[in-house]
């Protein structure tokens, strides 16, 4: 019988759901094993071949994890808010919901077909009010909770107040956004809407007035990960700072925690690298410099106060607080125009341009803290609003910034740090002895770090500190498509939704954009609207409901919590669950969550611990990311000659014709006569194109390809041998990149099982590697070779020694290749192995049973089918096979018996015989003395387990 993939996975796929086959239990003996997929956002271009490499790795360990004995939770879901449905929701007035739950019938689709073990009756939404209901809750209880920074942990508001009651801010140790300072009197004494502002200072759900990333084109602020290089992640447009009042969650207490908790996870390097970096923290001091004829003082964060002496001048950024009161008349239009123009370019342009300096001085000076100097202040764009205290004490000679603004300025730079050339450049290298610098001179670097920290901190202008880079994350977008957040207005104080009236609807409004005076799309629902009659807030109103929403990440930073209890009604998650379940084992997903998602997680995950939700610090204990699928891309070039030209493209390999070789062919294939124009303005353009329009690897189907739209106008020049020839690149896979490969095709042509072990096929699971379509077939042949061993009836013979040595090596192989995440070198080894029973026509039921069960991981449909071919019912829940060491070992040598060096026959003896005992064997063999008859025994060559040489003559 004929292998038929469709007919066999689709019977498959339908016993699984019917059976509930692979739903994890909530109460079980058995030991717990937690595998997750970060769940996809449900783009409208579905699934590509690329999406699936994680799924499929994770559902192999899964399914072997089962195997295994353990009860497995591996379940799905969707993270559905987000802007792609919403600005198809702008361009076509579908509402965001239509959208989302169209592309998730797709996804499912999709999903459904490749064949995983996922526990469906989990899924979870993030779209769901079902769901949001309960992120909404979580908001209420970081709103309602402030960081205590002595016991390094969160706590209910409750207790702040009761200090405030007690002592106002003596003795308060706390994460807060201002340091404030009050008695407990003056706390008593505040009206309802100071206390309110008081508290947000340390609420860990905070609104503030502060710099944010704000993009106009999409009418939103955007977190620091949500920015790359002066423009937004997704879309690309200008992303420009502007200071705004809005919800923050303030990551920034759980800065330590979530550096610290990294020591204790098993994540890679790198990533584990990125979030150290993204984190970044710095040892150093703060210092603070009296302002010359002012009362006021700036401090500054460095991490070399060892070179104080050195300071010749200090930078503010362009946008301190102090700027406008500090400048001397003299300077007030200079520093104003400088303000303008840094205003323009962000802080991630801003970091990451060292080459442009400008600053301006603004005619202030400060004091030197210990030899009272007098130094200029400068602003300078280098120096970023946000990071430590927004000033530097600037020392030339040592860092090479200031150095850079210093020669640029020709302001003085001092050595203080021997072992450098301070003239070539900074002498950053914290090796050398201290100079010219009074107290400290002579001492190490290490010292002289101490020594002016302990001294500051004597006189009461500084300390040793600590600094992170990591800022609050903005938590409030001006989008529709998100949860809203259940906090309404009373006279301008926001409070809390009830928990019994949440969750709070996406109430409908008009169009999904902001309104006329830019408040955002909620701004638009009708009062009428209001889920619960007013009583506690409405849309528009006495008591309006904040407009903002929730950002993409709110949704996904909890989500793994709710797949352990996903239809309570009564809390986000039952303790009975977290308890049983712990935190996730596995997960598997993309690096490019490294500082967004994995960071949010973790901090969310650590309050709830801190709340007593949860039993543990860390949500994901392992983490694998997978690389991604490249895709191979087509280019053809287009030629462009001016206005009047026509939609001529040629062939790639006429790349390097002359113009009036071009122009020859044009004549020739198109009879188009180009003179003088043609020329004039000869070039050329290089666009994508459908990787589906080739005929093979390079050559261009151009009748395909012009009836397509942006083709139907076009002329092609081939090449000498009448072909169209494009270009081929490797990309990363996209939907814009005309470079996609459906898995659905794959499948409908080779099966899932061919698709998910050509996956793994492709190469390391953390590495990226380009699909090339042509490997197909090399594992669909596998598949044939594994088919064909199970249809010649089974056979309960004994198992020989070689077919016991082939099976034994592949489980060993297969096991320790799984337990590594080395998935690809196991499809070799099941190549190997299934060639070498089919060599030896291998039919014994004792070969046949551990190999159906050694390949379900990976190959779940056919393994299910042959296993019913066998004689039973459903393997997944197999015990999976185990090697023994005795087969591996084989007890017989086949020995090459030569004669003067010929090799002539061989003879199998037992591998542990001895010299004497193999000499005498082999001249006792029939063979034997037709190869020494007449001629004398000169020498007999023995190695045993190697070599039989017999010298005659
Ligand atoms: C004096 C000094 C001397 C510094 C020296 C360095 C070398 P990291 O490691 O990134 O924390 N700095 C402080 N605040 C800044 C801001 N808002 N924008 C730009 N630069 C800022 O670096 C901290 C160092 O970066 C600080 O130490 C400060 O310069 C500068 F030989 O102070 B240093």
């Amino acid at each position: 019988m004929e292998y038929n993939h469709k007919e066999i996975e689709a019977k498959w796929q339908k016993i699984w759901a019917e059976e509930q086959t692979f739903k994890a239990e909530d109460h079980s003996k058995l030991p717990k094993y937690y595998v997750l997929d970060m769940f996809p956002y449900p783009s409208g271009a579905g699934l590509h071949v690329g999406h699936p490499l994680g799924y499929i790795a994770s559902d192999i360990y899964a399914r072997y994890k089962r195997h295994k004995g353990f009860n497995v939770l591996h379940p799905m879901g969707y993270d559905s808010f987000g802007l792609p449905a919403e600005q198809y929701a702008i361009q076509t007035g579908q509402h965001p919901r239509t959208t989302t739950e169209k592309n998730i019938a797709r996804y499912r689709e999709q999903l459904d077909k490749i064949g995983f073990s996922f526990d469906w009756s989990r899924e979870v939404r993030t779209t769901n009010p079902d769901y949001y209901r309960w992120t909404q809750w979580i908001f209420k209880q970081f709103f309602n909770a402030w960081y205590n920074t002595s016991a390094d942990k969160a706590e209910k508001i409750e207790t702040l107040i009761s200090h405030f009651e007690a002592s106002g801010t003596d003795g308060l140790t706390a994460a807060y956004t201002e340091e404030l300072s009050f008695t407990a009197d003056e706390w008593k004494a505040f009206d309802e809407k100071k206390k309110s502002d008081v508290l947000l200072n340390y609420r860990l759900a905070y609104r503030s007035e502060s710099m944010v990333n704000w993009c106009p084109e999409l009418g939103t602020v955007l977190a620091n990960d949500e920015v790359k290089d002066g423009v937004s992640e997704r879309g690309g447009f200008p992303v420009v700072q502007k200071k705004m009042m809005q919800w923050s969650m303030r990551i920034s207490a759980y800065a330590q925690r979530l550096l610290d908790g990294l020591e204790t996870i098993d994540w890679s390097t790198a990533l584990k690298e990125s979030q150290r970096n993204w984190i970044g923290r710095s040892e150093g001091a703060s210092l603070s410099f009296n302002i010359n004829n002012s009362a006021l003082s700036i401090e500054v964060f460095t991490t070399r106060p060892d070179t104080i002496f050195g300071v010749s001048f200090m930078t503010l950024a362009p946008e301190h607080e102090y700027v406008d009161q500090i400048t001397t008349d003299e300077y007030k239009d200079a520093v104003a125009a400088y303000k303008t123009k840094a205003a323009k370019r962000s802080e991630r342009d801003r970091m990451a341009d060292v080459k442009t300096i400008s600053g301006q001085f603004t005619g202030a000076y400060a004091e030197h803290p210990f030899s009272g100097d007098l130094i200029p202040i400068w602003i300078g764009d280098y120096v970023l609003a946000s990071y430590g205290t927004g000033a530097v004490m600037a020392v030339p000679g040592h860092d090479s910034r200031d150095w850079a603004f210093a020669k640029h300025f020709d302001l003085p730079i001092k050595e203080v740090v021997a072992g450098g050339n301070i003239a070539e450049a900074a002498h950053e290298a914290k090796d050398g002895t201290i100079v010219n610098s009074d107290f400290i001179s002579g001492m190490v670097v290490a010292d002289a770090i101490k020594a002016v920290s302990d001294k500051a901190k004597e006189m009461g202008i500084g300390e040793a500190k600590i600094n992170y880079r990591l800022r609050d994350a903005i938590f409030g977008r001006q989008r529709y498509w998100g949860e809203p957040i259940p906090v309404y207005y009373e006279n301008g104080i926001p409070k809390l939704m009830d928990d019994a009236d949440l969750p709070l609807n996406l109430p409908e409004v008009d169009k999904y954009l902001p309104t006329e005076d830019g408040e955002p799309p909620l701004a638009r629902a009708a009062p009428s609207n209001s889920p619960k009659g007013g009583e506690h807030g409405s849309w528009g109103g006495e008591t309006p409901y904040e407009t903002t929403t929730m950002p993409g990440w709110a949704g996904s930073s909890w989500y793994f919590l709710r797949y352990m209890d996903a239809h309570n009604e009564n809390e986000f998650v039952s303790k009975e669950a977290v308890e049983y379940w712990g935190n996730v084992d596995l997960y598997i997903g993309g690096s490019e969550h490294a500082t967004g998602h994995l960071l949010y997680a973790r901090f969310w995950h650590k309050f709830f611990a801190d709340m007593g939700l949860v039993n543990t610090q860390e949500p994901f204990q392992k983490l694998i990311n997978q690389g991604m699928i490249t895709g191979n891309s087509a280019f053809i070039y287009r030629l462009e000659i001016g206005s009047k030209s026509k939609e001529i493209f040629y062939s790639s390999d006429l790349q390097d014709s002359s113009p009036s070789k071009l122009k020859s062919l044009i004549k020739e294939q198109l009879d188009l006569d180009y003179n003088q124009e043609f020329f004039d303005g000869y070039g050329y353009s290089r666009l994508h194109i459908d990787i589906s329009k080739l005929k093979n690897e390079t050559i261009v189907d151009t009748d395909s390809l012009k009836e397509s739209e942006a083709f139907k106008n076009a002329l092609f020049l081939k090449n000498g041998v009448g072909n169209f020839v494009c270009e081929r690149e490797v990309e990363k896979m996209s939907k814009s990149k005309y470079n996609v490969v459906n898995p659905d095709d794959v499948i409908h042509q080779y099966g899932a099982d061919v698709l998910r072990m050509y996956e793994m096929f492709l190469g390391p699971l953390e590495q990226s590697k380009p699909w090339n379509t042509q490997g197909l077939s090399g594992v669909n042949g596998f598949f044939k070779k594994l088919w064909k061993l199970y249809q010649n009836g089974v056979s309960d013979e004994k198992a020989t020694e070689g077919e016991l040595k082939t099976l034994h090596t592949c489980i060993k192989k297969v096991n320790e290749d799984i337990e590594n995440f080395s998935f690809n070198t196991s499809v070799s080894a099941f190549m190997i192995c299934v060639n070498e029973l089919n060599e030896a026509k291998c039919n014994k039921r004792s070969i046949l049973e551990p190999l159906a069960i050694l390949v379900s991981p990976f190959a779940p449909h056919i393994a299910e089918e042959l296993w019913s071919i066998l004689g039973h019912e459903g393997i997944s829940r197999e015990a999976f096979p185990q090697h023994e060491e005795k087969f591996l070992v084989e007890s017989t040598k086949n020995y090459p018996v030569s004669f003067n060096g010929k090799m002539r026959f061989t003879m199998a003896l037992p591998l542990d015989m001895g010299k004497d005992d193999i000499e005498k064997a082999v001249m006792d063999h029939e063979k034997t003395a037709g190869y020494i008859e007449g001629k004398n025994i000169r020498k007999v060559i023995i190695v045993p387990g190697k070599i039989i040489n017999i010298v005659v003559g």
